[in-house]
């Protein structure tokens, strides 16, 4: 933990909220507190805000945030495939922003970022504001000396149940990978398959994975995108049987899981959660494309398959109907691309006024910094579904030190102050930014699809 000075006092009306009040004066690239507001505590200005990329087993974007009296905070900002607009929008247009504000105001923070923009949502903006957010949560976590999840509320359940991620060119290699997952101890599983007439598809790795890790990373280090092609008919058509397949296996009572990756239409979703139906999934994911929200009345009417939604969504407001009108069960949204922690506990608190539960996303692409927020956010709300989980590979956790544990299908963010993450600088240095992009996919005529 992060030791404290000495001289933590009450801030008094005269205790300007500025480096000087108690802080090293004069420190370079400080600003002056906006009028009016007044340091929680002496030294608790942000002295230095640094965006950090790394590579180790796939690009992070990563902010750093230290406070005069030495407390540090990260935050997640990765955004698979466009690190680097993150990376320009933070060093260019928030840092300079940030420097000798008070770290401890939070929502202040939050909502200058999103209001003095003017220009709002969108990933790039919501995953900048989330970074800032969340290293604001980490520093206020460990100057109370506490895990983070007892500032939202202390813990709600004893463990987060995860789920894992499944999948196989065929139904011998997914059955091992469904028990490979067991092993582990994965109670919730995810699975996805090849389709017979497509080369190459969404969530199946090219290679078993010979390490026992889920190996599957969508984004391909290389100067273009990879094209991948597509079907939903033969798509439509082979799903039910692997389900079908699986159930015979494994019984009726493993949950189980299924991304559509939003490559539907309204009309075919609601076919494919009909036809699942049987399996009883524990929920489709992103059936349709996601910006659509009227989509799902449609697919809602036809089917009692659970439905999650929201891994590409950044606001409350892309839930505002889905929400309201109960068309989905489950909120799929990533602390890093929804604006932190204030954000996302937001929405989810919305969404229990409709027995709509959370899945947070989790998978490499969120660090293990977006990750550890999730875990205590997960641990504190009360409308807590599942927790995706598909782990870091070996590289990346010699850069991102973790207190998180993961026992008997549970995962636990751990009791250090904060998020319970560190950096590693020096580990970080062998690992450089490499350019990767996700693929995309075209139809056989050659048109583009939903990816
Ligand atoms: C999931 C997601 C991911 C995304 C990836 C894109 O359910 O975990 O669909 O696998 O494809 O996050 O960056
Ligand atoms: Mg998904």
């Amino acid at each position: 933990m992060t030791p404290l000075p000495d001289d933590v006092t009450t801030p008094t009306a005269e205790t300007p909220g500025t480096p000087d009040a108690g802080g090293t004066p004069g420190t370079a690239g400080t600003r002056a507190a906006p009028a009016g507001t007044r340091a929680a505590r002496p030294g608790s200005a942000i002295r230095s805000a640094e965006v950090l990329v790394s590579s180790p087993d796939r690009n992070f974007v990563t902010l750093r945030l230290t406070t005069e009296d030495g407390v540090v905070g990260l935050g997640d900002a990765t955004l698979n495939g466009r690190e680097l607009s993150v990376v320009s929008y933070l060093t260019d247009h928030v840092v300079p922003l940030l420097l000798g504000r008070d770290a401890h105001r939070i929502e202040d923070t939050w909502q200058f970022l999103y209001r003095s923009a003017y220009w709002r949502r969108g990933p790039v903006t919501m995953a900048a504001i989330a970074a800032v957010d969340v290293a604001l949560w980490d520093i206020k976590a460990k100057v109370a000396g506490l895990p983070l999840y007892q500032l939202l509320g202390g813990a709600s359940r004893t463990g987060i149940m995860a789920y894992g991620h499944a999948s196989g060119r065929d139904l011998p290699e997914l059955f091992d990978s469904i028990r490979h997952h067991q092993e582990q101890g994965f109670r919730s599983i995810r699975v996805q398959t090849s389709v017979p007439g497509i080369d190459a598809v969404y969530g199946v790795a090219a290679q078993p994975s010979s390490s026992g890790r889920y190996d599957y990373e969508p984004a391909q280090r290389a100067p273009l995108p990879a094209e991948e092609d597509w079907d939903t008919r033969a798509y439509l058509r082979h799903i039910p049987r692997v389900f079908e397949a699986v159930r015979n296996e494994f019984g009726p009572e493993l949950p189980l899981l299924h991304d559509g990756h939003h490559r539907m239409t309204p009309i075919q979703a609601a076919r494919l959660g009909k036809d699942l139906e049987q399996y009883d999934l524990f929920w489709l994911e992103d059936c349709t494309p996601a910006e659509n929200q009227d989509a799902l009345r449609l697919v809602r009417q036809h089917t009692t398959t659970p439905l999650a939604i929201g891994e590409v969504f950044n606001t409350v407001w892309d839930y505002q109907t889905l929400v309201r009108e109960q068309l989905i069960d489950y909120v799929r949204s990533a602390v890093t691309h929804t604006g932190g922690i204030t954000a996302l506990r937001r929405i989810l608190d919305f969404a229990a006024q409709y027995q709509i539960k959370s899945g947070i996303h989790g998978p490499t692409d969120i660090s293990p910094v977006g990750m550890a927020a999730a875990l205590h956010l997960d641990l504190a709300i009360h409308n807590f579904g599942i927790q995706e989980y598909m782990q870091h590979g070996p590289r990346t956790n010699e850069v991102f030190l973790q207190t998180f544990t993961f026992e008997d299908g549970y995962l636990h963010p751990g009791d250090a102050p904060g998020l319970g993450v560190g950096y590693d600088d020096e580990a970080a240095e062998k690992y450089p930014y490499q350019p990767a992009y996700l693929p995309f996919n075209r139809l056989k005529d050659g048109t583009v699809h939903d990816w």
